[in-house]
């Protein structure tokens, strides 16, 4: 990502959606980051959604709002109106799931290519980073053809482990700050 200028403060709240195939781990991202403890869980049908406060470099003190969305296929159409007016992307991948890379490629690009998902920064968690044969984070960056969504994307990858939290609070971390206010930003943060 670039050298933004933070916009985002303490005390502000953002909304952030998390998106990917079914498995890649959203859920268990979700509540490792919200009670820093790993929770079991099951299929997501429908939607998870809390409030988690970072704690760690810039991102410090910052409020999200995360929306965690089943991945199942049936339930990928609702996507769209969850990320509408988001002010950040998490897309998290399992990185040892190499056979459903393409799928997750094309999931992804539809979703970033939305015209009010422009210019809403993009977090990509490559997963699962503990099982051997993940591939690291530049195979995942090629894989999903990252590049492909333009210049004004601004993306990262962040590997991660999700059942024991490693990699997480770093990786939102580098989202908060490409976070600018933009119209709906604007509208939820002056409204907490
Ligand atoms: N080894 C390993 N397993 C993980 C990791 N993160 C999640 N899992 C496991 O992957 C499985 C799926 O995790 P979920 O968090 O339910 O996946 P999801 O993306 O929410 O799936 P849907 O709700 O169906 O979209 C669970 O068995 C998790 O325990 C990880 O970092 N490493
Ligand atoms: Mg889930």
């Amino acid at each position: 990502m670039g050298n933004g200028l933070s916009t985002v403060g303490p005390f502000q709240s953002l909304h952030v959606v998390m998106l990917g195939l079914d498995s890649a781990g959203k859920t268990t991202v979700l509540y490792r980051l919200k009670f820093n403890e790993f929770v079991n869980t099951v299929p997501t049908i429908g939607f998870n959604t809390e409030r988690v406060r970072l704690n760690n470099g810039a991102a410090r003190g910052i409020s999200c709002h995360v929306w965690d969305v089943g991945g199942q296929e049936k339930l990928r159409p609702l996507w769209k109106s969850y990320s509408r007016c988001t002010d950040g992307i998490v897309y998290v991948v399992d990185s040892v799931d190499a056979e459903r890379l393409d799928e997750a490629k094309a999931e992804l690009h539809k979703v970033a290519r939305l015209a009010e998902n422009q210019g809403a920064p993009l977090l990509i968690i490559a997963n699962k980073q503990d099982l051997p044969g993940s591939l690291p984070a530049a195979d995942i960056e090629k894989r999903l053809a990252l590049r492909e969504l333009g210049p004004s994307a601004t993306y990262h990858v962040q590997p991660a482990c999700a059942i024991i939290g490693e990699g997480l609070h770093e990786g939102m971390d580098r989202l908060s700050p490409e976070i600018r206010p933009r119209e709906g930003a604007v509208a939820r943060v002056l409204s907490h």
